[in-house]
């Protein structure tokens, strides 16, 4: 009986921090062994030349979600993590979705169903708080969490979704007692309202004025008061899907300042722009996304901060929505962009679009790819190290890439259901040719060999980076002024 499952032979191993070239056994559901001329397994794989990196954690993505509008996304766990599976993601992170009125402790429990059902890689979720009453912060949360739940997202825009700031304080100051991550869109409500409302009232409609409804300033003033609002309370923040140099630079001037703020962006603010929208017709609706595409500059920016370390991974914010009356065009065939749902698919592409624009172009290395798009996710949502490495004890979630295979993005062959990619057209150079979920190949030679619900919910708490620096503002300080009171 041969000792181990399955080894992979001679591939470039590469974690966050290691590149190495070794023989990697599997036992069951976890790695065994990284060495040299390792003993047999059940299954060999001959894969010199290859690189073996950790499957992929998508730590912001929306599967099968149901929008304040009433409409839900295109995928459901089923397909979303049958993308995600192709191109290499092995864990994902959507959300549970509150809308005003609901309990929490039911939308967490109908997400948990859906996911049981479909999901075919490992999974946890962000809760989404958008009406934080008393019972909901008292009763309801303190459960979850027990139950693994350890990450709340909160909206500053949005008229359906957005919490007032008197509230994002109560949700924080209750993620700070429970030890959550608390992950912010950060977009000015107010500025957003009004550019879009003197866009309508004048006549641009066309989904190309979606990003010139969204003003950059808009971001950077949310940022930073959502920053505020982290060092008043000493609560951890994730600032998700920045598209702006404005946020990036406020972020790199508060990390310097040793505020505890984690910032993501997401594959579209790097690869495309506002120039995308700009197409005939109802067409740009397929690159609306909020915040919306950027310019060039932006871009750059994007790139530096992810080189720099201001930004510490790069999520799909896969949102899929068709275009047709199930999705974009829900509101009829020429809707104005304040009617398109917002967001883009992404899950599948994330990281062969990424393996392209950073290893294969030669911009970044393998070990900072890994640190971005798996390792950086697993550690901050305390996934880490069973994902988001190759490391003995780990679990073998693992994809096998050839570097040389170029592909051309097609627009039909996708296995989400969007319908289509933003992508399309695109050349990469690299693709993942096998994936292995604990231990086990989910994908081989283009075919899916996992079965639905066979994903895994990953209970988690909120771990070191959801946990406070101790350093409260001075009105909060209980040894001065009325800080015993406030805190109590
Ligand atoms: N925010 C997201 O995080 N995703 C899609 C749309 C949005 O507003
Ligand atoms: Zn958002
Ligand atoms: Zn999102």
């Amino acid at each position: 009986m041969p000792p181990f499952d399955l080894v992979i032979r001679g591939a470039r191993i590469a974690t966050a921090s290691d590149l190495v070239t070794a023989d990697l056994a599997i036992r069951g559901e976890t790695i065994a062994a990284i060495g040299r001329a390792l003993p047999s397994g059940r299954r060999e794989i001959e894969a010199s030349g290859y690189i073996v990196t950790p499957g992929g954690v998508d730590a912001h993505c929306h599967i099968e979600q149901l929008a304040a509008t009433g409409l839900r996304n295109a995928d459901s766990f089923e397909s979303a993590t049958r993308a995600a599976a192709h191109g290499g993601t092995t864990t994902v992170i959507p959300f549970a979705a509150q809308h005003r009125g609901m309990s929490l402790e039911k939308v967490v429990s109908e997400y948990h169903e859906a996911a049981e059902r479909g999901a075919i890689v490992d999974y946890a979720f962000h809760v989404i708080v958008t009406d934080p009453r008393p019972q909901i912060l008292e009763q309801e949360l303190p459960p979850l969490v027990r139950a693994g739940h350890s990450s709340l997202k909160l909206f500053m825009t949005y008229d359906r979704l957005r919490v007032e700031d008197d509230r994002l304080l109560d949700v924080m100051w209750a993620a700070r007692r429970h030890g959550c991550m608390v992950c912010m869109h950060a977009e000015n409500h107010g500025m957003i309202a009004w550019t879009s409302r003197r866009l309508l009232e004048r006549g641009y409609t066309a989904p190309r004025y979606h990003a010139v409804s969204h003003p950059r300033y808009g971001e950077a003033e949310a940022v930073n008061r959502a920053i505020a609002f982290s060092a008043f309370l000493d609560q951890p923040i994730m600032l998700f899907h920045l598209s702006t140099r404005e946020a990036v630079e406020i972020v790199h001037r508060a990390r310097g300042a040793g505020h505890k703020i984690f910032a993501e962006t997401c594959t579209q603010y790097l690869l495309l722009g506002a120039a995308d929208l700009d197409r005939p017709g109802i067409e740009g609706a397929m690159w609306m996304c909020s915040p919306p595409l950027r310019e060039p500059g932006d871009r750059e920016a994007l790139w530096q901060g992810l080189e720099n370390g201001t930004l510490q991974l790069v999520s799909s914010d896969h949102a899929p929505y068709r275009m047709d009356e199930t999705g974009k065009l829900a509101k009829g065939p020429n809707p104005s962009f304040k009617e398109i749902a917002n967001g883009l698919p992404g899950i599948e592409l994330r990281l062969p679009l990424l393996f392209d624009a950073m290893v294969s172009s030669g911009r970044m290395d393998l070990c900072r790819f890994v640190e971005l798009t798996a390792a950086a996710p697993a550690r901050i949502y305390n996934l880490h190290p069973k994902k988001g490495t190759v490391a003995v004890g780990a679990d073998a979630d693992l994809v096998l890439w050839d570097p040389a295979l170029e592909v051309t993005i097609e627009q039909g062959l996708r296995y989400d259901n969007a319908g289509y990619t933003p992508y399309a057209g695109r050349k990469v150079r690299g693709w993942p040719v096998m994936v292995l979920r604990r231990g086990e190949v989910i994908v081989e030679k283009g075919e899916l060999r996992a079965r639905p619900g066979s994903g895994r919910f990953l209970p988690r708490t909120g771990g070191e980076a959801a946990k406070p620096t101790g350093r409260l503002a001075p009105e909060l300080d209980p040894s001065r002024n009325f800080g015993a009171v406030l805190l109590d």
